[in-house]
């Protein structure tokens, strides 16, 4: 393996000893970025964007570049699953992501297959290895997928959603089919992110944005057991490659989230750090999480509350297996870019003193 230059990322998510708090963030290459709105012009549209390693590769490396931050994620989107199995993903300007194929039917959740990740997937690992040699070793690369879950919600609502009334539906009035679409969707996650690793991402983050829109024992089967699969068998072929959970809403979960076996949580702003820390701190390294929101305010307000987040999770006297600065949910359009400078300068700065 190759030795990066800077490997703070990876070795806090060991829960070994660092000498400051590694920050990266959710989103980090978006539509803040003016570099960022200009390679997707270039590009056409946003799944282009995604399909043409290239360009995937520029996007990866703008916030590295601009910022400083130490982990870049993988540019791509967790709709490319369902895009494979033939769901024909488009994003519509001013509505997001929208399947022309949704599920509708049982015959159509009979229909699915793993797709291949050669043909249908492929550009995803060609940009995983075109990004690791442009990174040339500078900070690790994130891969990512969605949770089961949260796909299968995109899958059969054929959009976002508030209210998730056809998936809950489905899940309510025929267990036994939702079960089997998850079963597949898993399968597929599995193959999709042991094929991240061949092509060369340094640790990866299931991004379960809509568990947390189940009751207790819901979220208990119909998303964290399949998220506990995945863990299992990523772990047992790649038991080097940290593995983060991160289910928005699922603060009250976390001791569950916690005993799958991964490393490390995903932490929205609802949840208070310390608190959580002393739940499950010293089992799993803590990820967050600053309410993105503050990204739009003034510098001043960023500085603060990114200390404020700091203090919250403490000193790492060894009680706790550690925290990564992020914030609680992706970064959003209307974040000041000057505002990601402010926040990576004072985590850097500030941070030390919580690691003497
Ligand atoms: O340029 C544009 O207009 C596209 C906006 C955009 C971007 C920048 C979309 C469409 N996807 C992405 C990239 C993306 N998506 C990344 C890249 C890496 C990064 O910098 O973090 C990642 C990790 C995702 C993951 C993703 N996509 C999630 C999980 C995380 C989360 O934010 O909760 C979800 C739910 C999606 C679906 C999706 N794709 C795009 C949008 C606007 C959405 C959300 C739709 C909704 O609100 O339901």
């Amino acid at each position: 393996m190759q030795n990066l230059d800077n490997d703070l990322y990876l070795r806090a998510l060991r829960g070994e000893k660092v000498e400051r708090t590694p920050i990266w963030v959710m989103r980090q290459a978006g539509r803040y970025l003016p570099e960022y709105r200009a390679t997707r012009k270039q590009a056409g549209d946003f799944l282009t964007l995604c399909k043409t390693p290239e360009l995937a590769c520029e996007v990866t490396l703008q916030p590295i570049d601009r910022f400083g931050l130490d982990a870049a994620i993988l540019f791509s989107d967790i709709l490319t699953i369902p895009d494979a199995m033939g769901l024909e993903l488009e994003l519509e300007e001013g509505i997001g992501p929208v399947f022309n194929k949704p599920i509708r039917s049982k015959a159509m959740i009979d229909a699915l297959a793993v797709p291949d990740m050669g043909s249908g997937l492929g550009y995803v690992m060609d940009a995983v290895g075109t990004i690791r040699k442009a990174l040339n070793g500078r900070v690790p690369l994130i891969g990512f997928t969605g949770s089961p879950w949260t796909l299968a919600s995109y899958m059969v609502e054929g959009s976002g959603s508030k209210e998730f009334r056809r998936i809950k539906g489905l899940m309510f009035e025929d267990p036994a089919a939702t079960h089997q679409l998850l079963g597949v969707v898993t399968e597929s996650v599995i193959e999709y992110l042991h094929a991240q690793v061949e092509a060369g991402v340094q640790s990866l983050m299931v991004f379960d944005t809509w568990g947390g829109m189940l009751s207790t024992s819901n979220y208990q089967a119909f998303s964290l057991a399949y998220m506990q699969q995945i863990v299992a068998s990523l772990k047992s072929k790649h038991p080097e490659v940290p593995i983060v959970l991160f289910t928005k809403g699922g603060g009250q979960w976390l001791e569950s989230m916690a005993e799958t076996g991964c490393d490390g949580l995903g932490l929205d702003w609802t949840v208070d750090l310390a608190e959580a820390r002393r739940r499950v701190g010293s089992k799993v390294v803590l990820q967050g999480n600053l309410d993105p929101v503050v990204m739009n305010t003034s510098g001043a307000q960023v500085a603060t509350e990114a200390e404020s987040v700091l203090a919250s999770y403490g000193q790492h006297d060894g009680s706790s297996k550690g925290h990564i600065f992020n914030l609680g949910h992706g970064i959003q359009p209307f974040a000041k870019p000057d505002n990601m400078r402010t926040l990576v300068e004072t985590v850097k700065a500030k941070s030390a003193a919580y690691h003497l």
